[in-house]
């Protein structure tokens, strides 16, 4: 089996600098020797020369560097494509969650019915009527479902839109109020941490990794850190309390692991400078192996 790691230093998405040191600092963390002694093959780090700067349009404040967010998801879209098509496992390390756009289009220019596991304390649903933030990170869910003006199909090279009956959200708790209006009406899954405190985790993943088996042929695994408990994942641009634990992390991806379906994974949001030394470095990197299938015993 091959991996080959795509880092997005990108922060436009988020508006915040700090996530574009997020790849540099995930390797630093160990991930490329930790994946080579679980057996696999690294078929080397691409590097995506996404735009560093940006100024920002003041006549469109609910797009922010949307012309940066565009261009990169297309660089970003054009590695992920390489990477499947020459058999490899893309591993995308953001960067802010905008990267994902890049990611599902290289994704569908080969999947043509791909599932989608998006675990995040947020939507990730607004588009560019309904955000409060104009922060494009908040949006990539809605541009692949193509519920915003901007879709996933204007990025050359992409496929299909992402079906709405192959996503599932995991760990939300903070929710805007029209992210809950599309979910409700969309019939779009969600597991809140309500759901994963009283169904447990377990339970949690089984519905989940039915929803996006059923007839997809390929399922990709993304991976905000923010999902987290923030007293384990500090590092992240917006905490919110009530997060995903340790343990349960751990269990969600060993049991995606165990299914031998997921096709890539994205690790978004982690920055650096807000982080309590590398510790959620180090912690995507366990969450990385733990997908690829790494096991206590
Ligand atoms: C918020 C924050 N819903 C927004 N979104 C974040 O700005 O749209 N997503 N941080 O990960
Ligand atoms: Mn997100
Ligand atoms: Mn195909
Ligand atoms: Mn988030």
């Amino acid at each position: 089996k091959r991996v080959r790691l795509i880092s997005v230093p990108f922060w436009m998405g988020g508006s915040r600098a700090g996530t574009e040191l997020g790849p540099e600092s995930i390797i630093q963390s160990g991930l490329a020797r930790q994946i080579r002694s679980m057996g696999f093959e690294l078929v080397g780090n691409s590097e995506v020369n996404c735009p560093r700067h940006g100024v920002l349009d003041p006549k469109q404040p609910k797009t922010k560097y949307f012309p940066e967010v565009k261009e990169m998801s297309g660089l970003v879209g054009e590695q992920v494509y390489r990477a499947v098509m020459a058999d490899s496992f893309p591993l995308i390390l953001g960067g802010d969650h905008s990267v994902s756009i890049g990611s599902l289009a290289g994704l569908t220019g080969h999947y043509d019915n791909l599932g989608v596991i998006w675990f995040d304390a947020h939507g990730d649903l607004n588009t560019e009527e309904t955000t409060p933030s104009g922060n494009m990170h908040g949006m990539p869910l809605a541009i692949a479902m193509g519920l915003s003006k901007f879709k996933l199909s204007d990025i050359p090279g992409a496929g299909p839109l992402i079906k709405k009956e192959n996503v599932v959200i995991i760990g939300a708790r903070d929710l805007d109020p029209y992210e809950k209006e599309f979910i409700r009406n969309e019939g779009i899954a969600c597991f809140s941490m309500h759901d994963i405190d009283r169904l447990g985790m377990k339970a949690v993943m089984e519905k989940a990794i039915e929803i996006v088996s059923k007839g997809t042929d390929g399922v990709h695994v993304s991976f905000d850190m923010d999902c987290l408990d923030p007293t384990e994942a500090a590092g992240v641009g917006t905490p919110v309390p009530g997060g995903i634990s340790y343990r349960e992390a751990h269990l969600a991806l060993e049991l995606l692991a165990e299914t031998g379906r997921v096709t890539s994974m994205d690790i978004v949001e982690v920055n650096p400078l807000l982080d309590v030394g590398m510790r959620t470095s180090r912690l995507a990197v366990e969450m990385a192996t733990s997908l690829l299938g790494k096991r206590i015993i």
